[in-house]
């Protein structure tokens, strides 16, 4: 890896890796060459940029903090500001640079997702992002079937948190790292795919792989109870409804665009409901 960009990489990991995060480097180039323009990044193709997700760990590292310290806001996703919160702190600890963070919930007007979390994952090396096209004479006709990446340590118990492109920083000879393919055969790539869009909920296909660690059954019940009930799950008091000081909400306002109601719901298959408790 070139020094400038194992040195930037050890550092964006210094502020996120200790709150259960990993990161890893990509050329922008390697993500548009997947894509249609319309979901093109507008950078140049050699610009660096860095895929984050959350292990495990970030539960209790990151989220049970952040819930218990007064950053936390009324009406938004407490993960998602936890992740904005950090994703946050990765900027402020490069003032020189300019760096832009795209979270997974972000999307355009139009509701279409800024970054496709999971093309994101596979180019960087990250997660192999298996999809219905990686099943040879697939057995779903003309079902809609989306696609899952697996972590070869985590299996499915992670999730993509957002990518962090640095504006001007042009790595054309960065190599290349090819995801794990830890799903190999047919059979099991159907299991994962079937499990992955049909049964979700029993949390079977993060099982893809024997994973290294799971969510503890605490994050697993904080993430299958409705958001309304999440907090008081965790013994903590409700946000307050009063509007925040000033400071705090600029706070929020700099780290990223607003986020939009319920960026999962329906911009692709607007009859398919979200899921009842959307989460990692
Ligand atoms: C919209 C959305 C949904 C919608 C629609 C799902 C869908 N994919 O159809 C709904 C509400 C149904 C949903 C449900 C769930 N979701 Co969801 N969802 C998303 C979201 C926000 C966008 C996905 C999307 O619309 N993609 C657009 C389509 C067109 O992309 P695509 O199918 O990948 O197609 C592209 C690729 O094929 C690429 N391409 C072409 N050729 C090639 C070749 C290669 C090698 C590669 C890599 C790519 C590539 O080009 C295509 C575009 O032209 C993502 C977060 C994100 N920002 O990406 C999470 C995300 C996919 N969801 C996730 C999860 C976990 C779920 C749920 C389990 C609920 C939950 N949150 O716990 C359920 C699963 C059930 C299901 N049916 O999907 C995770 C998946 C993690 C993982 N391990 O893969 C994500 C990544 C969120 C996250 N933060 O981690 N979701």
């Amino acid at each position: 890896m070139e020094p400038l960009v194992a040195e930037l990489k050890q550092k964006i990991e210094d502020t996120l890796c200790p709150f259960g995060f990993e990161v890893y480097p990509f050329q922008v180039a390697w993500y548009n060459a997947l894509l249609p323009p319309a979901f093109h990044l507008p950078l140049p193709g050699p610009t660096l940029a860095f895929l984050v997700l959350s292990t495990p760990a970030m539960f209790d590292r990151a989220l049970k903090p952040f819930l218990q310290s007064r950053h936390l806001q009324p009406l938004t996703d407490p993960v998602d500001q936890c992740v904005a919160y950090h994703l946050g702190r990765v900027r402020e600890s490069f003032p020189e640079l300019q760096i832009e963070v795209i979270a997974d919930y972000e999307v355009h007007p139009n509701r279409r997702p800024k970054i496709l979390a999971q093309t994101a994952a596979h180019v960087a090396g990250a997660a192999y992002y298996y999809q219905r096209q990686d099943v040879e004479s697939d057995p779903w006709g003309t079902q809609h079937i989306a696609g899952v990446c697996i972590h070869p340590r985590f299996g499915g118990w992670f999730a993509i948190r957002g990518v962090v492109l640095l504006r001007g920083i042009e790595v054309p000879n960065l190599p290349p790292t090819k995801p794990v393919d830890c799903v190999p055969t047919r059979a099991d790539r159907i299991t994962l795919l079937e499990r992955f869009n049909f049964h979700w909920r029993d949390w079977t296909y993060r099982d893809a792989v024997t994973p290294q660690e799971r969510y503890s059954e605490e994050q697993k019940a904080y993430f299958s109870t409705p958001p309304a009930q999440r907090l008081a799950l965790l013994g903590l008091p409700q946000p307050s409804e009063e509007p925040s000081s000033p400071s705090q909400e600029l706070h929020f306002t700099t780290l990223l665009p607003k986020k939009p109601q319920n960026p999962r719901r329906g911009w692709l298959s607007p009859t398919v409901s979200p899921p009842i408790s959307p989460g990692p």
